[in-house]
């Protein structure tokens, strides 16, 4: 408290992964609460991207550009004339970094780094969307959780490559001088999120007639918060931050994952015990917790979606309502996943 914040107005900005869960929502967040800025989303249109979740406010004050991150002349045409660039484009499926990391090296580490090259070059500020998963996991019976002083200790692809582009932009900032803050966010829900992550896909699975599918002994805990909260606090950290911090976004919502699946199954009208367990993730991280003082303190953000059961009660409702949304991308899903045994 009593710090100092630098206040920052950012009225152009670059949006990476716009069409994906988080990004998109982030999109709209800016669109809807700051009408004075542009938004210009860069976004590859990868199997997670689509750009129907942003068709509706295309226009004057939203832009939209296909193109990859790593893709150097394509930023070089890009950035310059933009004040800010917001980075959530990644892969970003703990399953498919265990399937194939490939593509989580190229886009997650070569396309923040291509990224960050560009803000030195043209002097852009910099916000970096990161994930609680680089420090690893918690004991369930662990008082503690996760704050910005824990060591990092990623334990999948996928959070080691999150990990590692988190490490690119400190040394860019301490090296190079770039203007840049980190968030690293717990688990979010809410409209828009693929079928391959866990309520989602217990949800679609049900409206298909198929049995919800549990991994190991399900007593896995996540720390839950609805995406528009993670939206506002990007928000307040990209405007109020102080350059060159990290601050933990999260919302107190910790539930094991059994527990999730038989709200979901009670919501909709189904048994208790109506689901399979499956075969674990390798690797798999047993509880993650986020302590946001920083954040709440600092910069006084709040969560505003802070009921949990009534979050989900309306993300079942937006999936049953939106099967055209979802439809065309379930039956490869679970295709994968049945390869995979799960
Ligand atoms: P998502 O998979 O739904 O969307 C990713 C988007 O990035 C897609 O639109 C995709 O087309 C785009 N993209 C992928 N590779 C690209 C490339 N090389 N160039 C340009 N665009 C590319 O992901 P999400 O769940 O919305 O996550 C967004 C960000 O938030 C990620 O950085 C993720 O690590 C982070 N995050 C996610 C969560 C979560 O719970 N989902 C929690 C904390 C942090
Ligand atoms: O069918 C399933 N059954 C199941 O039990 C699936 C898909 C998942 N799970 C479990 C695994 C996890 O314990 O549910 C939990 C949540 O799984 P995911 O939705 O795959 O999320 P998680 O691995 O926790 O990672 C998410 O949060 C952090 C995002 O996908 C990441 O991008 C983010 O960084």
């Amino acid at each position: 408290m009593g710090r100092m914040t630098e206040a920052f107005s950012p009225k152009n900005i670059i949006v990476t992964g716009g069409c994906g869960f988080i990004g998109s929502n982030f999109v709209h967040y800016v669109y809807n609460n700051h009408p004075d800025v542009h938004i210009t989303v860069l976004d590859a249109l990868t199997y997670a991207g689509n750009l129907e979740n942003i068709k509706a406010i295309l226009g004057d004050r939203v832009e939209f550009v296909h193109g990859n991150i790593c893709d150097a002349e394509l930023l070089d045409r890009l950035v310059p004339g933009h004040d800010a660039i917001v980075h959530y484009a990644a892969e970003s499926h703990n399953d498919n970094s265990i399937a194939n990391p490939e593509p989580f090296l190229k886009t997650n580490v070569e396309g923040t780094f291509r990224l960050l090259e560009a803000a030195r070059k043209y002097d852009v500020r910099y916000h970096h969307v990161s994930t609680d998963e680089v420090y690893g996991d918690l004991a369930l019976d662990d008082p503690a959780k996760f704050t910005e002083e824990t060591p990092y200790h990623p334990s999948s692809p996928y959070s080691s490559t999150k990990a590692s582009s988190d490490l690119l932009v400190r040394a860019w900032h301490r090296t190079f001088g770039v203007r840049m803050t980190i968030s690293n966010c717990s688990n979010n829900y809410g409209p828009y999120q693929h079928v391959e992550k866990f309520i989602p896909r217990q949800i679609t699975n049900i409206l298909d007639g198929l049995r919800p599918k549990l991994y190991g002994d399900g007593r896995n805990v996540r720390d839950w918060i609805h995406t528009e909260d993670h939206s506002s606090a990007v928000w307040t950290i990209l405007t109020k931050g102080r350059i060159g911090e990290t601050y933990l976004i999260g919302a107190n919502g910790e539930c094991n994952n059994i527990t999730v699946l038989r709200d979901i199954l009670e919501v909709m009208g189904k048994d208790r015990d109506d689901f399979d367990w499956v075969k674990d993730r390798p690797g798999h991280d047993r509880r993650y917790a986020i302590d946001s003082t920083k954040l709440q303190t600092e910069l006084g953000w709040k969560p505003t979606h802070t009921d949990f059961q009534k979050g989900l009660e309306k993300t079942i409702a937006w999936y049953t309502e939106n099967r055209a949304w979802w439809e065309p991308a379930k039956a490869a899903t679970e295709a994968k996943y049945k390869q995979q045994g799960q």
